[in-house]
């Protein structure tokens, strides 16, 4: 039998989706290969087949990727059974006659039912949307003096998967909400497998991990009618937070623009918890782990977070799929911020057990310790990114855990979890969560069992295996427990005195935002508590923002009609932390899309020169014009990938005008919704009218050139206006905006109505 050939879907590296008409971009429905019949036979050579093996352990760059080789699902050309029997038909039920009754014998039917029937597993109870891909983490070896884990050395490259999720929504949820982000990563070391399990906020709602199934209740939709999907915006939440304030500070960083990221390409990530390492003279200390993502740090506005829910549910999915297919391979430095591990586990007065705090990185910095890399996509959501169990207590030599309370309660839930979620304890041999070290437990049997343990002595003591398997020492690479001392106390159900500031740290926040990011806060806050039914939440979050800080709780308080209240607590005036704002830096563009409008009658010379100069950029030019197909008037065809009733502004992080297209240029030409006839000639198209008005509203680069200040005029926008480049040629209106958009947007163009 002939191996079936592997199919890709891009042929050349570094090809963008720009390249691809819209029509056959992974994931999008159309025809994938110009025969329209279905192959009957198996030929020499087979036509292309989706496989369904594991990802490629070889990226396009000839990288390797974290994949694991021996995983192979499908085999053979021939339908079978799960049993391997061929089979000569699917498509009919076996009957009495065409027309006459199913016979219940019908084993392939009864099969194919049933095993349909138990497709679905239980989604996670958190963060059930995600999406993930596979990389490598490479060690840059100055860990080395704090922690023994061999993954952290220099000349060490370790295969990573990572999974980002939403926590709030069902899996089938929009991308966009505003809600935290999951960042969990597994690293396949040779020591086992280390799980760093850690979120896009470095602090979390609560203290201890017996409050956790209280805010996820709280958070989750109403139980009576199960609404509203994906959203903290109602009242049980906000009755929660505001009456559990110790989730102030996380709730603020979720109303800041970083409840909204633009990409998860884009995105920090927070081990919160402190961990503790430990050298080979086994020496320890705290430490923070943080990534930083290459790309910086961006978000969406919330006008255009809201309009993606809808346009393109599936944003944050889409933009880190393409990016890796097109070769834009996102990274993250991986860095730590290091502490004395001293009994108090305090550095500068801030308390390194509560999960409700940060250090700030001017007192701390961020020590970089290594640089993460995704290159390749999951080739199969179910098998990979569904299956994938990831545990804070999946741990190797030198990584330990440190007394948080919250991280306690974590140690026992992801485990349990993981037995619900995925039916039984052997979730460890699924391919995606298989250790890349050797693994010679005692554990056996059990629901899913796929190995074939040979021996008779799973247990020990034993003679009758000859010992094994044998225990290792700390000088033959086991994980030892620090012996940290443990103070003698009394069983209390308490929390220490220092867990009850719940305020300073938030103040901490807002004082550092700059007035930008402060509007958006005041947004989110107002729109949220304006979603809430109960005057006595919106009364009591006023008084949780009032110690935070009057601005902010009298600007909200305005926007709900509400009188604002005066603080309840004295008001700390730290200094502020510009590392906790966004704005600010120049960063660089890569796979930032950008979109191309023309007609026929624009400019298409420049509209090629502006299309090669994007790709140079490393950006994904996107053409937009009236209706599919090509502009082709003169010069090779220029592909168009969005027409004007498909394209909406929130796609792009610029738009560039090839000229101004005329209403009524195409078939269906925009007309007078009013009076049903066509616009007069040579009125700019409101379609794209419609999409530069809001292009802007959020901030955004735009340019042209081709007499397209005339539709920038209609749309009441000024050349002379930051993040506006109008120039005389494609190439340079280009170059003006991948400047612009190294900052991300626009800022001086807010405060804005978003
Ligand atoms: Fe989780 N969390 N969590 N969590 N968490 C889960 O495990 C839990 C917490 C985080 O992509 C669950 O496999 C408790 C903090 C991520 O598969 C569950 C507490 C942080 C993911 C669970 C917390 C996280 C989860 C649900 C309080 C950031 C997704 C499905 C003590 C540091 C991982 C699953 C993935 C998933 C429990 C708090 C991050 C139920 C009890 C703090 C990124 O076990």
């Amino acid at each position: 039998m002939p191996a079936v050939p592997r199919r890709t879907f891009m042929t050349t590296k570094k090809q963008s989706v720009a390249d691809i008409p819209e029509n056959e971009i992974p994931g999008k429905p159309g025809p994938q290969s110009p025969s329209v019949a279905e192959p009957t036979e198996p030929t020499e050579p087979l036509p292309p087949k989706p496989d369904q093996d594991g990802p490629d352990t070889v990226g396009p760059t000839g990288q390797p990727t974290g994949a694991d080789q021996a995983r192979v699902a499908q085999s053979g050309a021939y339908l079978t059974t799960a049993q391997g029997t061929r089979l000569p038909d699917t498509d009919h039920s076996l009957k009495a006659g065409a027309r006459g009754p199913v016979l219940l014998q019908d084993h392939h039917l009864r099969e194919k039912i049933t095993h349909f029937d138990h497709e679905r597993i239980p989604e996670r109870v958190v963060h059930a949307r995600g999406a993930a891909a596979h990389g490598v983490f490479q060690g840059y070896g100055t860990a080395g003096e704090v922690s023994k884990a061999a993954f952290l050395a220099k000349d060490v490259e370790t295969p990573v998967f990572v999974r980002f999720s939403t926590v709030l929504g069902s899996r089938g949820s929009a991308d966009t909400v505003r809600d935290t982000r999951g960042f969990a990563t597994k690293f396949y070391t040779d020591e086992g497998v280390f799980d760093l399990v850690g979120n896009n906020i470095p602090v979390f709602f609560i203290q201890d991990a017996i409050k956790f199934p209280d805010i996820i209740h709280a958070g989750k939709p109403h139980p009576d009618r199960e609404i509203p999907q994906a959203q903290s915006a109602h009242d049980t939440f906000w009755d929660f937070v505001s009456l559990h304030t110790e989730a102030t500070h996380h709730t603020l960083w979720n109303m800041s623009d970083r409840g909204i990221p633009r990409s998860y390409r884009m995105m920090e990530g927070f081990g919160v918890h402190t961990f503790r390492l430990v050298n080979a003279a086994d020496e320890s200390v705290l430490v923070k782990f943080h990534w930083k993502p290459k790309l910086g740090v961006h978000s969406l506005v919330w006008e255009e977070a809201q309009m993606i829910a809808g346009v393109d549910p599936d944003f944050h999915r889409r933009d880190l799929f393409d990016a890796i297919e097109s070769g834009a391979f996102p990274q993250w430095e991986l860095g730590i911020q290091v502490f004395p591990d001293t009994p108090e586990q305090t550095f500068e007065g801030i308390d390194l057990l509560d999960p409700t705090k940060i250090v700030p990185e001017e007192l701390s910095p961020v020590q970089p310790i290594g640089l993460m890399t995704l290159n390749a996509n999951t080739k199969n959501y179910f098998a990979e990114t569904e299956q994938v169990a990831f545990h804070p207590g999946h741990l190797v030599p030198g990584i330990d855990v440190t007394d948080d309370p919250l991280l306690a309660g974590r140690l026992f839930s992801y485990l349990d979890t993981q037995i619900s979620r995925l039916g039984g304890p052997n979730f460890a041999q699924i391919p995606i969560n298989r250790p890349h070290a050797p693994v010679n437990d005692m554990l056996r049997d059990g629901m899913h069992q796929t190995a074939v343990h040979t021996g008779v002595a799973p247990y020990r003591p034993n003679s009758l295996d000859g010992g094994c398997p044998f225990l290792a020492g700390a000088d033959t690479g086991a994980f030892i427990e620090t012996p940290v001392q443990v103070p003698a106390a009394s069983k209390v159900r308490e929390a220490p005195a220092s867990f009850a500031d719940h305020f300073s740290q938030p103040r901490l926040f807002w004082l550092s935002m700059t007035p930008t990011e402060r509007e958006h806060i005041v947004a989110a806050y107002t729109f949220e508590l304006n979603k809430c039914y109960e005057q006595a939440v919106k009364e009591r979050t006023l008084q949780v923002l009032a110690n935070i800080d009057p601005q902010l709780c009298e600007q909200v308080a305005a926007g709900l009609g509400l009188p604002a209240p005066a603080a309840s607590v004295s008001l700390v005036t730290a200094d502020p932390s510009p590392a906790l704002s966004q704005v600010g830096g120049t960063w660089p563009v890569d796979g930032r899309v950008i979109g191309i409008i023309a007609d026929a009658a624009a400019d298409l010379d420049g509209v090629r020169t502006a299309r090669q100069a994007v790709l140079d950029a490393g950006m994904v030019p996107l053409v937009i014009a009236p209706t599919g197909g090509t502009l082709d008037s003169g010069g090779d065809p220029i592909g168009i990938q969005r027409t004007f009733a498909t394209a909406r502004s929130v796609e792009f992080d610029a738009l560039v005008l090839a000229g101004v297209p005329q209403a009524g240029a195409d078939a269906y030409g925009a007309r007078d919704a009013k009076a049903g006839t066509a616009l007069p000639p040579k009125a700019p198209d409101p379609r794209v009218l419609l999409l530069v008005t809001e292009a802007y509203r959020h901030g955004k680069a735009i340019g042209g050139w081709n007499g397209a200040e005339r539709l920038l005029e209609s749309a009441g926008i000024t050349t002379a206006e930051p993040g506006v480049a109008v120039s005389d040629s494609g190439a340079a209106v280009v170059d003006a905006l991948a400047t612009a958009l190294g900052e991300h947007r626009a800022w001086d163009r807010f405060p804005a109505a978003v």
